[in-house]
């Protein structure tokens, strides 16, 4: 289990279970720690494991057994395979064969059947498209001539027969405190993490703010967007149990359909760009058209050049940008619209757009709850780089770049009152 941290709604748990049912095999999980992850800090790892732990209690129920490993995933998963409760069940299970064998400290090789099931995407990344897709427009035909294939209403998980190597439940406190990660980054107690909270946050949006999602989404002030993208990168919630739970819902239609056009079509075609493209957090990724006009303008110049620091503790001369800044610092979830605002004056403010983009992903993915995920690699990059978007009037520093500034927010929502929502402390 790593993209998909849910018991219920988990086409790769369903899977496996019909397939240890057919054998007549236990059914185990297990998820792999690892001790220092892309530099994520307590307040990722604290949300994820709390969501775990909840995991295990909730597959103890079926009486699925959770193993808690922990380490370099290729070498923890072969050898947990091998040398585990579970091994004695993969040897009987024809016809995976083990071809060689563990070695202290040298990465198995071990021969299993292996089954890739992409239980994070409604459409699989693989089956909406086998290419990079150029923008929003060339993936949604794809995407929406496949839905009502992949649009299945989940089978509940069945209660497997009790079995003899169910763990004692993990001290999670002791787990936690071993981490060699970042502590300063306080986690946040707004959104609580987990399955349960996630499926109440869900009904939180549809009975109290989804009527209002295509007018006032990109208002900051509104509170009309739904906060489950932190649910969505740690898969406690199935992008499918959301559109299987609005999409019967004809009321307030414009609001259903744009909603539904960010979670699936947006959502997925940030996934087929992390995937095709090995590029996709650096200047190299960037569409062609975008690099040289970026090119052309890497000596224009900038009006303001601040350092990572300065961006940081949001001391730049511009409030707006401040309060983006400290909301996403202070909450760890940053509004959507301003997330563009934020990342476009990062370019406009720093010395080539190498180092914009460095900027950007290093805040985005220390401070972000749902950082680290393939939407802020490809939001960063359309803001950046023009990544799915097209080339614009050309100006100073952007070049071809759309552009975007403090009065063309001020026109959308009212700026004041976000800057006062976001202080210093
Ligand atoms: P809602 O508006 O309620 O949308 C529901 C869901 O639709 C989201 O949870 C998300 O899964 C999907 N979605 C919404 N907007 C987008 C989008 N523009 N692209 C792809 N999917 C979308 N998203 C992250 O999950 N993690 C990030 O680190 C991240 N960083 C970003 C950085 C920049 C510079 C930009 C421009 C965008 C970034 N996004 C990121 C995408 C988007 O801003 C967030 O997904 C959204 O703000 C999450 O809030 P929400 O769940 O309340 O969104
Ligand atoms: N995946 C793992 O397999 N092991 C980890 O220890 C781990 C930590 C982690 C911390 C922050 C974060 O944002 C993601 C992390 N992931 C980890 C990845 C995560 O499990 C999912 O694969 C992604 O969230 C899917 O988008």
């Amino acid at each position: 289990m790593q993209r998909d941290q849910r018991v219920h709604d988990n086409w790769a748990l369903l899977y496996a279970q019909q397939i240890a049912l057919e054998k007549k095999v236990p059914l185990h999980v297990a998820f792999n720690l690892v001790p220092n992850f892309l530099e994520a800090t307590i307040r990722q790892y604290g949300f994820m494991l709390k969501g775990l732990e909840e995991v295990e209690d909730e597959l103890k129920r079926f009486n699925i057994s959770f193993f808690l490993l922990s380490g370099n995933p290729e070498i923890e998963i072969p050898k947990f395979v091998y040398e585990s409760d579970a091994s004695a069940l993969v040897t009987d299970f024809n016809p995976l064969k083990i071809v060689r064998q563990w070695k202290k400290s040298v990465a198995a090789k071990i021969e299993i059947q292996f089954h890739e099931v992409d239980a994070h995407n409604i459409v699989p990344c693989l089956a909406a498209s086998d290419k990079l897709e150029f923008a929003a427009y060339t993936i949604r035909q794809k995407i929406h001539k496949l839905l009502p294939e992949f649009m299945d209403e989940f089978p509940s998980l069945k209660k497997m027969k009790t079995h003899n190597s169910a763990n004692e439940k993990f001290d999670w406190l002791k787990i936690r405190n071993s981490l060699q990660i970042n502590f300063d980054v306080h986690e946040v107690d707004w959104i609580a993490p987990g399955e349960n909270s996630a499926q109440n946050s869900l009904e939180i949006f549809i009975k109290n703010k989804l009527v209002n999602y295509n007018d006032k989404r990109n208002d900051p002030n509104a509170n009309a967007v739904s906060n489950l993208s932190p649910y969505l990168h740690f898969g406690h919630i199935s992008a499918q149990r959301i559109a299987l739970t609005i999409l019967p819902m004809v009321e307030n239609f414009e609001s259903h359909k744009s909603f539904l056009e960010e979670l699936i079509v947006r959502r997925e075609l940030s996934d087929n760009f992390c995937y095709f493209n090995n590029n996709y957090d650096s200047f190299e990724g960037f569409p062609d058209w975008s690099k040289s006009s970026l090119n052309t303008h890497r000596n224009d110049r900038r009006d303001h050049l601040y350092s990572i620091e300065e961006f940081e503790q949001a001391k730049t001369h511009d409030e707006l940008w401040n309060a983006a800044q400290l909301e996403m610092t202070l909450k760890g979830k940053m509004h959507g619209y301003m997330r563009i605002y934020w990342a476009k004056k990062i370019l406009e403010w720093s010395g080539s757009p190498e180092e914009a983009l460095k900027i950007a992903i290093y805040l985005n993915d220390k401070y972000e709850i749902d950082g680290r995920d393939p939407n802020g690699y490809a939001g960063i990059a359309w803001s950046i780089g023009g990544v799915h978007d097209r080339a614009w009037f050309e100006r100073a520093v952007y070049g071809k770049i759309r552009y975007i500034n403090y009065n063309g927010c001020a026109k959308k929502f009212d700026v004041k009152e976000y800057v006062k929502n976001n202080p210093k402390s």
